[in-house]
């Protein structure tokens, strides 16, 4: 440029630091390249499980095809504007020039920006109102489950209700694994018995808050057998990196045996086993938090739980079918061996049914995630900022506590666990 004969200093100054300059420029070129490369790469991952990329579900669709609209549309915009600033703050930059020509309103320009922009908010728009009227329908509901959150797991009541002409006679309460039949919008009544959670399996949906005092809907349909993972998104406490959720997809027939499995009460273990022991060591320990349906105390009289009287958020997971779901403890930890979650989640959707249903089987226990927490749980899962004070002050505990097990107790309730099908 012609200025830079009269600016003999700075020129001096460039050539004095010219190759220090072009190599540090090099370094953060390269440093841009492989970050531009990781993010890439890390987005175009096929096996990342919560990919909002990758629906699985016609909600999620839905939302997909919206943020296809939107997202080039916005990138067109963005890249166009900064561009337009790049170059403007280039082309006029400070060169001791005079202050131009000063003049005030231009209609030609004035109404052409205010077109565009509201041309391409007018077709984002159409198409985000079609969005939004879509994931809020729910008059065409085939099933309907009732999900509520605590610290730091999820639990599911499914209403008595004839979802594809199987019929649910009997609620079920489950946790951790939310099970649903293929091809069936699923409508989930979301709240909280705490504190705000929310509900997030990308695969099939968007989020949606679960508030204390409110029932939020959303719902959820999904293709093809499967597991699809989700992790709750609203900063919940503690252990809020803990509190995951899978939605278990089941072909309609494998729903049904599904089904009938869960209405069942609890076997009673063998006589004389080492599971009838451990059955002695829950009714003691465990039942004042935990139901297992058809339990009964020694006197013959149904045991019943009460997580009212003894967990901050009055409830504690059912364990009547522990071993029918893969993962605990908010979907946190696997209840499986990795061996036998590897043939789980890469099952074909064809074969992914009878795997689920097998359940977990004494091969596929493992032993080492369910021991420990048995050992300790709190320091599994973080559920007190201060150990020393595992209750809060109405001496309720938040979470599971750690009970003090013996190892000899732990051995016997494995035993009896394991019956939990
Ligand atoms: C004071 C109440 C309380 C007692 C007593 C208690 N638990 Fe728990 N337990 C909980 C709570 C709450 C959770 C959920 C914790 C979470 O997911 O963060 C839980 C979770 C579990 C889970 C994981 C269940 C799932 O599907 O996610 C198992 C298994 C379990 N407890 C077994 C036991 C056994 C066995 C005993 C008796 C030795 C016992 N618990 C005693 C409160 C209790
Ligand atoms: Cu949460």
């Amino acid at each position: 440029m012609s200025h830079e004969g009269t600016l003999p200093v700075s020129k001096q100054n460039m050539t004095i630091f010219g190759g220090v300059k072009s190599q540090g420029r090099l370094n953060r070129k390269k440093t841009a390249v492989m970050a531009f490369g990781v993010l890439f790469m890390a987005g175009c991952a096929r096996d990342a499980p919560q990919d909002t990329w990758q629906p699985k579900g016609e909600n999620a669709s839905n939302i997909n095809t919206l943020q296809w609209i939107v997202f080039p549309l916005a990138g067109v915009v963005g890249v166009a504007v900064f561009a337009l600033i790049g170059f403007v703050l280039w082309r006029y930059r400070d060169k001791g020039q005079a202050i131009p020509h000063q003049s005030h309103g231009n209609p030609a320009v004035e109404i052409t920006l205010t077109i565009i922009p509201a041309l391409i908010l007018s077709v984002v728009g159409v198409f985000t109102f079609r969005g939004i009227f879509q994931l809020a329908q729910t008059n065409d509901t085939q099933m309907v489950i009732n999900v509520t959150g605590q610290q730091w797991w999820w639990e599911y009541d499914y209403p008595a209700q004839v979802v594809n002409g199987v019929e649910i006679s009997q609620p079920i309460i489950t946790a951790g694994q939310l099970v649903i039949p293929t091809d069936t919008k699923v409508l989930l009544r979301e709240t909280s018995r705490d504190v705000i959670h929310s509900y997030w399996i990308p695969a099939l949906n968007g989020k949606k808050d679960a508030v204390p005092g409110r029932i939020n809907l959303l719902r959820l349909q999904a293709y093809k057998p499967g597991i699809y993972a989700g992790q709750c998104t609203e900063f919940c406490g503690l252990s809020h990196a803990n509190m995951r959720m899978e939605a278990v997809a089941l072909e309609p027939a494998d729903f049904a045996t599904w089904v009938a499995n869960q209405q069942r009460n609890a076997q009673q273990p063998a006589q004389a086993s080492l599971a009838q022991e451990g059955e002695g060591v829950f009714l003691n320990q465990c039942i004042r938090c935990h139901q297992v349906n058809g339990l009964k105390k020694a006197d013959g009289t149904a045991a019943i739980a009460a997580p009212d009287e003894n967990v901050y958020s009055g409830a504690a997971p059912n364990l009547t079918h522990l071993m029918s779901r893969n993962t605990f403890a908010g979907a946190a930890f696997d209840l499986v061996t990795s061996d036998c979650r590897k043939n789980i989640w890469t099952a074909s959707p064809e074969q992914f049914g009878a795997a689920y249903l097998e359940g977990v089987s004494p091969k596929c226990l493992n032993q080492t995630n369910l021991r420990r927490w048995l050992r300790n749980a709190p320091e599994m899962k973080p559920m007190y900022a201060d150990p020393t004070k595992l209750a809060s002050s109405d001496g309720k505990y938040r979470g599971m506590p750690n009970l003090n097990l013996s190892e000899s107790d732990i051995d016997k309730l494995v035993a009896y666990l394991s019956t939990l099908k």
